[in-house]
């Protein structure tokens, strides 16, 4: 760790330098992206709109106020994605270990490359190869672990490339207002301000007991971090990320009503879990297995969700495509993967307010009574399948007994 070196890179205004490539119109402009209804929020905006002090998360009309001759973009779906896997193949060809730590986000461990080539030379290469390639502005900071990298792209943005070498970390650090360390959420920062804890500085300088003290196990790391210690590993990326649910039926069925309306119980299930979790999802798969272990399976991408009726909808016709032989089945799953985390994409794509308030209300209603308590019953046809359901006699193996077939279930596992 001591010798450790951390190169983060961060897009800049990353959902609006994509629609400027598609329309080179708006460069220089004032441009939001967002969404256009009643409740809908700004997803990111250009720094000619930050100027006055619109910012993501803040309610459209409110940045409308400040902004009004902004030109607001509902966003295009599948654009963002396309232009993150460009990136991402990037770095994964060049870095030798890269973690992708969100949509426009990446960490290097560049520890090893000092001697040879110079790091800073070689990450800036690699921002310039980024946007000569893509297009896209990014910025990077380097410096001596995760949090120092993140804070130093932060503090140069945008086109920001800046290299905080251990003897500078702690003049870097000091004059900074408490809120700029990454960990510290509005919570945090308005409890040290009543205690008159302004700067890095002022935090740094406390007793490690006190600020334990005050913010329990968590009040050591944020101790660490006012000092630029910090010891997160730069995780390699993986692009798998998937949940999944089956079950393998003590009685082979060939019962379609019946297996619809369980496949749709399932993406309830998996839906629940991924909203609990605060993800989305845009691949729905099915899988199959016949009394001879003969398997298929269909997938399909979908704009991003965790609403349950969507799911199910696409998971019952891929049932349909895949449920060829007129023969019973032995093995019925769903898989959602392509996950992403709340607050991407999903605020515009998705942006009804009616939906959102109805899956608050069933979620609510799951966190208190249990995830059986409600149930979607779309038709009649349904009623009696859950009917059935009900006298089936099922063996359930539940999540992930198979997982060559259909993926681990790793929503649980952070980013
Ligand atoms: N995003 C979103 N909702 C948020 C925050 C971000 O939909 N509340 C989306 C839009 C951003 C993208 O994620 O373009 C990346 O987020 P960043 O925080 O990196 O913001 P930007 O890349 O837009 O701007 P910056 O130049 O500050 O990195
Ligand atoms: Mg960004």
């Amino acid at each position: 760790m001591e010798n450790q070196l951390v190169a983060h890179f961060d897009l800049d205004t990353f959902f609006v330098s994509c629609e400027r490539l598609v329309d080179p119109t708006l460069n220089g402009k004032a441009v939001i992206v967002g969404g256009t209804r009643s409740r809908g929020v700004v997803s990111t905006c250009s720094y000619e709109t930050r100027a006055f002090g619109v910012h993501s998360g803040m309610p459209m009309a409110q940045a409308l106020r400040l902004c009004p001759q902004a030109i607001v973009l509902k966003g295009t779906s599948g654009l963002y994605g396309k232009y993150s896997k460009m990136v991402t193949d990037i770095m994964a060809a060049e870095a030798p270990v890269l973690e992708k730590a969100s949509i426009d986000e990446f960490y290097l461990d560049v520890s090893g490359l000092e001697q040879n080539f110079g790091t800073y030379k070689w990450v800036c290469a690699l921002a310039d190869k980024v946007t000569n390639e893509t297009g896209l502005p990014i910025s990077f900071g380097l410096s001596t672990n995760k949090t120092m990298a993140k804070m130093a792209t932060n503090a140069g943005k945008p086109n920001g490339r800046l290299y905080i070498p251990p003897d500078k970390v702690k003049a870097f650090l000091n004059p900074l207002p408490v809120s700029d360390i990454p960990m510290v959420g509005k919570s945090t920062c308005a409890k040290l301000n009543s205690l008159g804890i302004y700067k890095i500085k002022q935090l740094a300088e406390m007793s490690p007991e006190a600020v334990e003290n005050i913010f329990g196990k968590y009040g050591k790391s944020l101790w660490r971090k006012a000092n630029g210690v910090h010891y997160g590993k730069v995780a390699p990326y993986s692009e798998r990320k998937s949940i999944s649910v089956e079950r393998t039926f003590f009685q082979n069925t060939y019962d379609i009503e019946s297996l619809q309306t369980l496949i749709g119980q399932m993406c309830e299930k998996l839906a629940f879990q991924l909203r609990s979790e605060g993800k989305l999802a845009s691949c729905v798969a099915v899988k199959i297995r016949y009394p001879d272990f003969s398997t298929y399976s269909q997938q399909v991408k979908i704009p991003v969700t965790n609403y349950d009726q969507i799911f199910a909808k696409h998971a019952k016709e891929l049932l349909l495509k895949v449920y060829k032989k007129n023969e019973p089945l032995r093995l019925m799953g769903v898989r959602l993967s392509n996950l992403v985390k709340e607050g991407y994409q999903y605020d515009i794509f998705y942006d009804d307010p009616k939906l959102d308030e109805l899956y608050g209300a069933i979620d609510s209603v799951k966190g208190k009574f249990g995830k059986a308590s409600l149930q979607w019953l779309s038709s009649k046809a349904d009623k009696e399948a859950v009917k059935k359901e009900k006298r089936f006699n099922l063996n359930r193996t539940d999540v992930n007994s198979d997982p060559d077939l259909i993926g681990r279930k790793n929503i649980k596992g952070k980013d």
